[in-house]
Protein backbone atom coordinates (compact mmCIF):
# COMPACT_ATOMS: atom_id res chain seq x y z
CA UNK A 1 0.00 0.00 0.00
CA UNK A 2 1.53 3.37 -1.07
CA UNK A 3 1.76 6.00 2.11
CA UNK A 4 -1.33 6.83 3.73
CA UNK A 5 -0.35 9.67 6.54
CA UNK A 6 0.65 9.77 9.91
CA UNK A 7 -2.65 7.88 11.34
CA UNK A 8 -2.58 4.93 9.77
CA UNK A 9 1.64 4.10 9.87
CA UNK A 10 1.11 5.07 13.80
CA UNK A 11 -1.97 4.11 14.28
CA UNK A 12 -1.37 1.85 17.37
CA UNK A 13 -0.03 4.82 19.08
CA UNK A 14 -2.82 6.74 18.84
CA UNK A 15 -6.43 7.36 19.94
CA UNK A 16 -7.80 6.37 16.61
CA UNK A 17 -10.84 3.56 16.77
CA UNK A 18 -12.21 1.79 13.66
CA UNK A 19 -15.47 4.08 13.58
CA UNK A 20 -12.93 7.09 13.43
CA UNK A 21 -13.26 8.49 10.17
CA UNK A 22 -10.06 9.38 8.79
CA UNK A 23 -9.37 12.87 7.20
CA UNK A 24 -5.70 12.60 5.75
CA UNK A 25 -3.83 14.63 3.40
CA UNK A 26 -0.87 11.80 3.49
CA UNK A 27 1.15 14.63 5.71
CA UNK A 28 4.23 13.33 7.49
CA UNK A 29 7.09 10.94 6.07
CA UNK A 30 9.03 14.22 6.15
CA UNK A 31 13.12 13.83 5.18
CA UNK A 32 15.77 13.93 8.12
CA UNK A 33 18.64 15.75 5.55
CA UNK A 34 21.96 15.21 6.64
CA UNK A 35 23.87 18.36 7.14
CA UNK A 36 27.66 18.28 6.32
CA UNK A 37 27.49 21.85 6.90
CA UNK A 38 26.33 22.21 10.53
CA UNK A 39 28.24 19.51 11.31
CA UNK A 40 31.28 20.69 10.50
CA UNK A 41 30.40 23.84 12.22
CA UNK A 42 29.11 21.69 15.71
CA UNK A 43 32.20 20.39 14.77
CA UNK A 44 33.39 17.32 17.77
CA UNK A 45 32.49 14.58 15.53
CA UNK A 46 28.74 15.60 15.96
CA UNK A 47 26.37 14.62 13.04
CA UNK A 48 23.68 16.81 12.58
CA UNK A 49 20.13 16.29 10.90
CA UNK A 50 17.58 18.67 9.99
CA UNK A 51 13.59 17.29 10.13
CA UNK A 52 12.11 19.30 7.25
CA UNK A 53 8.96 19.48 8.27
CA UNK A 54 8.40 22.62 5.98
CA UNK A 55 7.46 19.61 3.00
CA UNK A 56 4.19 18.67 4.84
CA UNK A 57 0.90 19.34 2.47
CA UNK A 58 0.33 22.72 4.05
CA UNK A 59 4.02 23.22 4.38
CA UNK A 60 4.41 23.28 8.03
CA UNK A 61 4.29 20.56 11.09
CA UNK A 62 1.05 21.35 12.26
CA UNK A 63 -0.32 18.57 9.93
CA UNK A 64 0.29 15.65 11.96
CA UNK A 65 -1.62 17.39 14.82
CA UNK A 66 -4.41 18.52 12.27
CA UNK A 67 -5.11 15.47 10.74
CA UNK A 68 -6.02 13.75 14.36
CA UNK A 69 -7.76 16.74 15.31
CA UNK A 70 -9.94 17.06 12.59
CA UNK A 71 -10.88 13.32 12.07
CA UNK A 72 -11.76 13.50 16.16
CA UNK A 73 -13.77 16.02 15.31
CA UNK A 74 -15.87 14.79 12.69
CA UNK A 75 -15.83 11.53 14.43
CA UNK A 76 -17.45 13.04 17.35
CA UNK A 77 -19.91 15.03 15.24
CA UNK A 78 -18.61 18.21 15.35
CA UNK A 79 -19.52 21.08 12.76
CA UNK A 80 -17.30 23.62 13.22
CA UNK A 81 -13.82 24.02 14.38
CA UNK A 82 -11.76 27.16 15.72
CA UNK A 83 -8.33 28.50 16.39
CA UNK A 84 -6.06 31.56 17.12
CA UNK A 85 -3.04 31.69 15.12
CA UNK A 86 0.53 32.98 14.51
CA UNK A 87 -0.36 31.76 10.69
CA UNK A 88 0.67 28.03 10.44
CA UNK A 89 -2.28 26.45 12.63
CA UNK A 90 -5.00 28.42 10.43
CA UNK A 91 -3.61 26.92 6.94
CA UNK A 92 -3.40 24.00 8.28
CA UNK A 93 -6.76 24.22 9.83
CA UNK A 94 -8.14 25.17 7.22
CA UNK A 95 -7.42 22.96 4.75
CA UNK A 96 -7.98 20.09 7.11
CA UNK A 97 -11.70 21.08 7.57
CA UNK A 98 -12.18 21.99 3.45
CA UNK A 99 -11.30 18.35 2.92
CA UNK A 100 -13.78 17.00 6.42
CA UNK A 101 -16.44 19.72 5.06
CA UNK A 102 -15.91 21.45 8.45
CA UNK A 103 -16.64 25.28 8.92
CA UNK A 104 -13.61 26.80 10.17
CA UNK A 105 -12.71 30.23 12.01
CA UNK A 106 -9.69 31.76 12.51
CA UNK A 107 -8.08 34.34 14.83
CA UNK A 108 -5.09 35.88 13.51
CA UNK A 109 -3.22 38.87 15.25
CA UNK A 110 -3.96 41.96 12.47
CA UNK A 111 -0.92 42.61 10.86
CA UNK A 112 1.40 39.97 11.93
CA UNK A 113 1.07 36.77 9.96
CA UNK A 114 3.03 35.52 6.99
CA UNK A 115 1.13 36.30 3.46
CA UNK A 116 1.24 32.81 2.37
CA UNK A 117 -0.45 31.50 5.50
CA UNK A 118 -2.77 34.20 4.83
CA UNK A 119 -3.53 33.38 1.57
CA UNK A 120 -3.51 29.52 2.42
CA UNK A 121 -6.65 30.22 5.17
CA UNK A 122 -8.67 32.22 2.79
CA UNK A 123 -7.93 29.90 -0.24
CA UNK A 124 -9.49 27.03 2.19
CA UNK A 125 -12.17 28.82 2.67
CA UNK A 126 -11.56 29.44 6.74
CA UNK A 127 -13.60 32.45 7.52
CA UNK A 128 -10.67 34.52 8.84
CA UNK A 129 -10.82 37.21 11.54
CA UNK A 130 -7.60 39.90 11.84
CA UNK A 131 -7.94 41.04 15.83
CA UNK A 132 -7.00 44.04 16.56
CA UNK A 133 -4.44 42.22 19.34
CA UNK A 134 -1.83 39.95 19.63
CA UNK A 135 -2.05 35.71 19.50
CA UNK A 136 -2.23 35.96 23.17
CA UNK A 137 -5.38 37.98 23.00
CA UNK A 138 -6.58 36.10 20.23
CA UNK A 139 -6.17 32.23 22.04
CA UNK A 140 -8.41 33.78 25.17
CA UNK A 141 -10.84 34.76 22.82
CA UNK A 142 -11.21 31.34 20.96
CA UNK A 143 -11.20 29.20 24.35
CA UNK A 144 -13.84 31.40 25.79
CA UNK A 145 -15.88 30.90 22.48
CA UNK A 146 -15.31 27.30 22.00
CA UNK A 147 -16.28 26.78 25.98
CA UNK A 148 -19.56 28.70 25.25
CA UNK A 149 -20.39 27.48 22.10
CA UNK A 150 -20.64 24.32 19.80
CA UNK A 151 -17.05 24.58 17.94
CA UNK A 152 -14.42 22.31 18.39
CA UNK A 153 -11.02 24.18 19.16
CA UNK A 154 -8.08 22.79 17.65
CA UNK A 155 -5.01 25.03 19.17
CA UNK A 156 -2.54 22.54 20.90
CA UNK A 157 -4.72 23.18 23.67
CA UNK A 158 -6.56 19.90 21.99
CA UNK A 159 -4.68 16.96 23.26
CA UNK A 160 -5.56 15.01 19.65
CA UNK A 161 -2.96 17.95 18.37
CA UNK A 162 -0.04 16.94 20.54
CA UNK A 163 -0.91 13.08 20.08
CA UNK A 164 -0.53 13.69 16.42
CA UNK A 165 2.54 15.83 16.23
CA UNK A 166 3.93 13.26 18.52
CA UNK A 167 4.67 11.46 15.73
CA UNK A 168 7.96 13.77 14.40
CA UNK A 169 10.17 11.86 17.10
CA UNK A 170 8.79 8.20 16.02
CA UNK A 171 9.82 8.89 12.21
CA UNK A 172 13.32 10.37 13.49
CA UNK A 173 13.26 7.25 16.08
CA UNK A 174 12.70 5.02 13.14
CA UNK A 175 14.87 6.65 10.50
CA UNK A 176 18.02 6.87 12.98
CA UNK A 177 17.28 3.27 14.60
CA UNK A 178 17.83 5.17 17.85
CA UNK A 179 17.11 8.71 19.49
CA UNK A 180 19.23 11.35 18.46
CA UNK A 181 21.38 12.83 21.55
CA UNK A 182 20.03 16.32 21.29
CA UNK A 183 16.69 17.03 19.89
CA UNK A 184 16.34 20.94 19.21
CA UNK A 185 13.42 22.79 18.01
CA UNK A 186 11.67 26.19 18.16
CA UNK A 187 9.38 27.21 20.76
CA UNK A 188 5.83 29.38 20.41
CA UNK A 189 2.99 27.92 22.00
CA UNK A 190 5.37 25.14 23.39
CA UNK A 191 2.68 22.52 22.03
CA UNK A 192 5.44 20.88 19.75
CA UNK A 193 7.93 20.44 22.03
CA UNK A 194 5.78 18.62 24.46
CA UNK A 195 4.51 16.47 21.88
CA UNK A 196 7.80 15.69 20.90
CA UNK A 197 8.46 14.83 24.35
CA UNK A 198 5.43 12.98 25.10
CA UNK A 199 6.45 11.09 21.31
CA UNK A 200 10.31 10.17 23.05
CA UNK A 201 9.07 8.86 26.44
CA UNK A 202 6.31 6.42 24.30
CA UNK A 203 9.04 4.64 22.02
CA UNK A 204 11.32 4.60 24.72
CA UNK A 205 8.48 2.72 27.13
CA UNK A 206 7.88 0.35 24.40
CA UNK A 207 11.38 -0.38 23.68
CA UNK A 208 11.72 0.93 20.55
CA UNK A 209 14.96 3.43 21.83
CA UNK A 210 17.16 3.02 24.48
CA UNK A 211 17.66 5.97 25.59
CA UNK A 212 16.02 9.57 25.78
CA UNK A 213 17.47 12.97 24.05
CA UNK A 214 17.98 16.08 25.33
CA UNK A 215 15.42 18.60 24.86
CA UNK A 216 16.77 22.05 23.34
CA UNK A 217 13.83 24.81 23.26
CA UNK A 218 14.56 28.07 21.32
CA UNK A 219 12.52 31.35 21.81
CA UNK A 220 13.11 34.45 19.80
CA UNK A 221 14.80 37.61 22.34
CA UNK A 222 11.76 39.24 22.42
CA UNK A 223 9.09 36.53 22.88
CA UNK A 224 10.93 34.46 25.39
CA UNK A 225 8.50 34.29 28.47
CA UNK A 226 9.70 30.46 29.26
CA UNK A 227 13.47 32.17 29.06
CA UNK A 228 12.66 34.72 31.48
CA UNK A 229 10.29 33.33 33.47
CA UNK A 230 7.12 35.30 33.00
CA UNK A 231 4.69 36.49 30.14
CA UNK A 232 5.41 39.56 27.51
CA UNK A 233 2.59 41.55 27.39
CA UNK A 234 3.99 42.77 24.02
CA UNK A 235 5.95 39.95 22.38
CA UNK A 236 7.71 40.93 19.45
CA UNK A 237 10.08 39.19 16.35
CA UNK A 238 10.65 38.95 13.16
CA UNK A 239 10.08 35.22 13.28
CA UNK A 240 5.95 35.89 13.45
CA UNK A 241 5.24 32.30 13.86
CA UNK A 242 6.48 32.38 17.18
CA UNK A 243 5.62 36.05 18.79
CA UNK A 244 3.74 34.61 21.44
CA UNK A 245 3.80 35.81 24.78
CA UNK A 246 2.43 33.26 27.12
CA UNK A 247 2.30 30.18 26.02
CA UNK A 248 -0.49 27.42 26.23
CA UNK A 249 1.81 24.42 27.22
CA UNK A 250 4.53 26.59 29.05
CA UNK A 251 4.28 24.10 32.23
CA UNK A 252 4.77 21.11 29.51
CA UNK A 253 7.92 22.76 28.13
CA UNK A 254 9.13 23.42 31.47
CA UNK A 255 8.62 19.23 32.17
CA UNK A 256 10.57 18.25 29.54
CA UNK A 257 13.35 20.55 29.68
CA UNK A 258 13.43 19.05 33.05
CA UNK A 259 12.84 15.62 32.67
CA UNK A 260 15.37 15.15 29.62
CA UNK A 261 17.87 17.83 30.74
CA UNK A 262 17.84 19.68 28.34
CA UNK A 263 17.26 23.71 28.49
CA UNK A 264 15.09 26.50 26.88
CA UNK A 265 17.00 29.55 25.41
CA UNK A 266 16.74 32.48 23.35
CA UNK A 267 18.07 33.61 20.38
CA UNK A 268 18.09 37.02 18.48
CA UNK A 269 16.49 37.97 15.41
CA UNK A 270 19.74 38.56 14.19
CA UNK A 271 20.84 35.22 15.03
CA UNK A 272 17.37 33.81 13.37
CA UNK A 273 17.89 35.53 10.56
CA UNK A 274 21.54 34.46 10.18
CA UNK A 275 20.79 31.41 10.28
CA UNK A 276 18.04 31.26 7.88
CA UNK A 277 20.54 32.47 5.18
CA UNK A 278 23.25 29.97 6.11
CA UNK A 279 20.68 26.91 5.72
CA UNK A 280 19.26 28.39 2.79
CA UNK A 281 22.71 28.98 0.88
CA UNK A 282 24.50 26.15 2.10
CA UNK A 283 22.47 23.25 2.89
CA UNK A 284 19.95 24.42 -0.35
CA UNK A 285 16.91 24.40 2.87
CA UNK A 286 14.36 27.24 2.42
CA UNK A 287 12.75 26.84 6.00
CA UNK A 288 10.70 29.95 7.45
CA UNK A 289 12.71 32.46 10.46
CA UNK A 290 10.74 30.63 13.05
CA UNK A 291 11.71 27.04 12.39
CA UNK A 292 15.44 28.37 11.82
CA UNK A 293 15.17 29.50 15.73
CA UNK A 294 16.63 25.94 16.06
CA UNK A 295 19.56 26.03 13.98
CA UNK A 296 20.51 29.28 15.57
CA UNK A 297 19.96 27.94 18.79
CA UNK A 298 22.56 25.02 18.14
CA UNK A 299 25.11 27.32 16.92
CA UNK A 300 24.77 29.78 19.69
CA UNK A 301 25.32 26.59 22.35
CA UNK A 302 28.09 25.09 20.17
CA UNK A 303 29.96 28.81 20.32
CA UNK A 304 29.81 28.41 24.30
CA UNK A 305 31.20 25.30 24.16
CA UNK A 306 27.76 23.70 25.24
CA UNK A 307 28.30 20.45 22.95
CA UNK A 308 31.72 19.67 23.75
CA UNK A 309 31.18 19.86 27.30
CA UNK A 310 27.69 17.37 26.98
CA UNK A 311 29.06 15.50 24.32
CA UNK A 312 27.77 11.42 25.09
CA UNK A 313 30.47 8.82 25.09
CA UNK A 314 30.13 7.44 21.70
CA UNK A 315 31.63 7.91 18.15
CA UNK A 316 28.97 10.10 16.26
CA UNK A 317 26.32 12.28 18.32
CA UNK A 318 23.39 13.17 16.78
CA UNK A 319 21.64 16.37 17.00
CA UNK A 320 18.32 16.39 14.92
CA UNK A 321 17.05 20.16 14.40
CA UNK A 322 13.09 20.49 13.54
CA UNK A 323 12.62 22.97 10.72
CA UNK A 324 9.12 23.34 11.58
CA UNK A 325 7.64 25.59 8.29
CA UNK A 326 8.61 26.04 4.75
CA UNK A 327 10.61 29.26 3.77
CA UNK A 328 8.37 30.10 0.96
CA UNK A 329 5.38 30.80 3.56
CA UNK A 330 7.08 34.30 4.20
CA UNK A 331 8.61 35.41 0.84
CA UNK A 332 8.43 38.93 1.97
CA UNK A 333 11.06 38.28 4.36
CA UNK A 334 13.62 36.73 1.99
CA UNK A 335 13.29 39.57 -0.13
CA UNK A 336 13.76 41.96 2.96
CA UNK A 337 16.74 40.10 3.96
CA UNK A 338 18.41 39.63 0.66
CA UNK A 339 17.47 42.37 -1.75
CA UNK A 340 15.47 41.74 -5.06
CA UNK A 341 16.94 41.10 -8.41
CA UNK A 342 18.98 43.78 -10.72
CA UNK A 343 16.81 44.94 -13.46
CA UNK A 344 19.11 44.39 -17.04
CA UNK A 345 18.35 45.19 -20.46
CA UNK A 346 17.51 42.37 -22.73
CA UNK A 347 20.84 42.21 -24.20
CA UNK A 348 23.22 39.37 -23.80
CA UNK A 349 26.12 41.96 -23.47
CA UNK A 350 24.78 43.35 -20.62
CA UNK A 351 23.85 39.90 -18.77
CA UNK A 352 27.65 38.84 -19.46
CA UNK A 353 28.44 42.02 -18.10
CA UNK A 354 26.27 41.70 -15.06
CA UNK A 355 27.67 37.72 -14.62
CA UNK A 356 31.62 38.80 -15.33
CA UNK A 357 32.16 37.11 -18.70
C1 LIG B 1 6.88 27.47 11.84
O1 LIG B 1 0.33 28.65 13.85
O2 LIG B 1 1.42 28.85 17.09
O3 LIG B 1 5.68 25.84 20.21
O4 LIG B 1 -0.66 29.50 15.56
O5 LIG B 1 4.35 28.04 12.95
O6 LIG B 1 4.07 24.27 19.12
O7 LIG B 1 3.61 26.71 19.17
C2 LIG B 1 2.72 28.32 15.19
C3 LIG B 1 3.84 27.92 15.83
C4 LIG B 1 7.35 26.88 15.42
C5 LIG B 1 6.02 26.99 17.44
N1 LIG B 1 7.56 27.00 14.10
O8 LIG B 1 5.41 25.77 17.76
C6 LIG B 1 0.32 28.96 15.04
C7 LIG B 1 1.51 28.72 15.87
C8 LIG B 1 6.57 27.38 13.28
C9 LIG B 1 5.31 27.67 13.80
C10 LIG B 1 6.15 27.17 15.98
C11 LIG B 1 5.09 27.58 15.19
P1 LIG B 1 4.65 25.63 19.15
Amino acid sequence: MSYQGIIHRYKQFLPISEKTPIVTLNEGNTPLIYSSYLSKIIGNGYRVYLKFEGVNPTGSFKDRGMTVAISKALEEKATAVMCASTGNTSASAAAYAAKAGLCCFVLIPNGHIALGKLSQAMIHGAEVLAVEGNFDDALKLVREITSEYPITLVNSLNPYRIEGQKTGSFEICDELNQAPDFHAIPVGNAGNITAYWKGYQEYFSHGKINFLPKMLGFQAEGAAPIVRGYPIANPQTIATAIRIGNPASWEQAEKARNESGGLIEMVSDQEIISAYQQLASKDGIFAEPASCASVAGIIKLSLQGYFKKNKPKKESPTIVCVLTGHGLKDPDCALQTIGKPKVVVAEKKAILKEIGY
